[in-house]
């Protein structure tokens, strides 16, 4: 292993929680339901998509004009909430863990679906310990599309076989595997089954703990 590939949400920082609160507003207008079990869908999912699932959801008909639009405002709200944002939003052993791999001279990048990801790497200051950034704004085709961390891996002048992926999400991990690549799933193993090692978080994770990935 000499390269490291990071998903954003929900491996180094908690803006799911933003993402449903600005969804979940957009779905109180539309008079959708619209709680945490149903925000799971949208985890590592591209913004059009997710308005796609949630006019799914709501038996809604829209223009694609419509679903801009909407996508557009549920953005901004999103922007709002992430404007906030600080060092203190990063989960808990993310960090430490990439101190140690810096030290370690392991490279990194960002492999996100989202738009707003250096936006966030900046108020967090994350962005130092990034060595790539690769986010929703630099593919054409969203997870489990493997395009985000290939050319993650292109950028790092590293080959698929070299890289490790963490992810928090399925399509996530889907992506990492048709990339070629290890997977690391952080979060449940019901959800990350696919992926080659799971860890509830990266609290207290170590170089170690990866074996000989
Ligand atoms: P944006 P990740 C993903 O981030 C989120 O998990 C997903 O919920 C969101 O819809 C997507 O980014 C797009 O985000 O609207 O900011 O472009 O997990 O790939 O880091
Ligand atoms: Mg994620």
């Amino acid at each position: 292993m000499k390269g490291i590939i990071f998903d954003l949400d929900g491996v180094l920082v908690d803006t799911a929680k933003y993402h449903f609160l600005a969804w979940k507003k957009l779905a109180d207008e539309l008079h959708i339901p619209f709680s945490e079990k149903e925000n799971e869908l949208f985890k590592g999912v591209s913004r059009m998509r997710c308005m796609e699932i949630l006019a799914e959801m709501g038996n809604l008909k829209l223009s694609r004009k419509e679903q801009i639009e909407m996508t557009d405002r549920k953005n901004n709200w999103y922007i709002e909430y992430i404007s906030q944002m600080d060092e203190s939003e990063i989960l808990p052993g993310a960090l430490e863990f990439l101190q140690e791999i810096k030290m370690a001279g392991i490279k990194t990048s960002l492999g996100s679906a989202s738009k707003n990801a250096v936006t966030i790497l900046e108020k967090t200051g994350l962005a130092q310990y990034l060595d790539a950034i690769v986010d929703g704004n630099s593919v054409s085709r969203a997870k489990p599309d493997p395009e985000v961390f290939i050319k993650g891996a292109e950028k790092l002048e590293l080959a698929a076989e070299e890289c490790v992926v963490f992810e928090d999400a399925k399509a996530g991990v889907e992506a990492a595997l048709k990339a070629g690549m290890k997977a690391v799933g952080i979060g449940s193993p019901e959800i990350l089954g696919g992926a080659h090692m799971v860890f509830p978080s990266m609290k207290d994770l170590k170089l170690s703990d990866l074996g000989d990935l």
